[in-house]
């Protein structure tokens, strides 16, 4: 068989072959439960993903040695909003963290009392879909000790992180410009999924590289999910809330960078 006979050949099965699959996906999406699982980019996306990492697989974790110089700030440097710099004046010691939402036992948190909670350390890289990494030291409690606490209801599905900050492009520098208004812009936003919540290397952190987190980088509180990309890891949390669905927030695709167009799988 010459090479374009078998080439040939190759076209003509793969046309058939696609023909076949194509006559099978039309009576599949009939039923609209299947039509989703299928043809859901995002869920092919995450099972492909879980399939080849594990469930439970652990981001990589650096040792002190690799941590990055210089750590850039993305995003928000400073919510600069007169309710977030009367806590920042205080050194958040006001400060309560809401989880509320579909849960069993509503909870108001200070600072100190989530110091005094189980922590987790670690050395983790953070990757910007902007096109920079850095690698740094974050400490933190592990969500999941926050969730045991508040007992999420069993139609819980989702973890919304409301924020301090309000985004806007002037507000991304570290001098803010005093004329420009924050109420402006929408808040901001994020969530994930319950299993990337209980995962063990997601944590709210109250610490970066040994010390607080600086306010550019999200104090008090930020979340890290170090399986995401850097837009999933919310800053400048001021409650959180367990829902059942988040169509009803902001654009509905769950979070304010998912609503500019960003996926809402921001796996890594
Ligand atoms: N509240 C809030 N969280 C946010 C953002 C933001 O603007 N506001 N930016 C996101 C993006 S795109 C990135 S890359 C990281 C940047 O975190 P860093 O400032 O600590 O580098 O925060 C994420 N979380
Ligand atoms: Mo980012």
């Amino acid at each position: 068989m010459s090479p374009l006979v078998s080439r040939r050949g190759l076209v003509t099965g793969a046309a058939i072959g696609a023909g076949t699959l194509l006559s099978g996906c039309d009576r599949v999406i009939k039923v609209p439960a299947v039509h989703k699982l299928i043809f859901s980019g995002e869920d092919i996306q995450r099972t492909l993903q879980r399939a080849v990492m594990g469930r439970d697989a652990l981001a990589h974790e650096y040792s002190a040695s690799e941590m990055s110089p210089i750590f850039r700030s993305n995003g928000t440097a400073n919510p600069n909003t007169p309710a977030y710099n009367a806590l920042a004046a205080d050194r958040f010691a006001e400060y309560r963290l809401r989880v509320d939402g579909l849960v069993a036992r509503p909870l108001a948190i200070s600072l100190a009392e989530l110091r005094r909670l189980p922590a987790r350390t670690q050395i983790t890289r953070h990757d910007c879909v902007e096109g920079w990494s850095a690698i740094g030291q974050w400490t933190g409690v592990p969500l999941r000790e926050i969730l045991d606490l508040v007992e999420p209801k069993p139609e819980a599905r989702y973890v919304v992180f409301h924020c301090f900050d309000r985004y806007a492009t002037d507000y991304t520098t570290e001098a803010p410009d005093p004329g420009q208004n924050p109420e402006d812009s929408p808040p901001f936003y994020g969530s994930i999924g319950l299993d990337e919540a209980v995962h063990p290397q997601t944590i709210l952190a109250y610490g970066m590289n040994g010390n607080d987190l600086p306010v550019e980088h999200g104090a008090p509180l930020r979340l890290r999910v170090e399986r995401q990309l850097g837009y999933k890891n919310t800053k400048y949390i001021k409650s959180i809330e367990l829902v059942k669905s988040f169509a009803d927030m902001g654009d509905g695709k769950g979070g304010y960078w998912e609503d500019q167009g960003y996926q809402w799988n921001g796996g890594i």
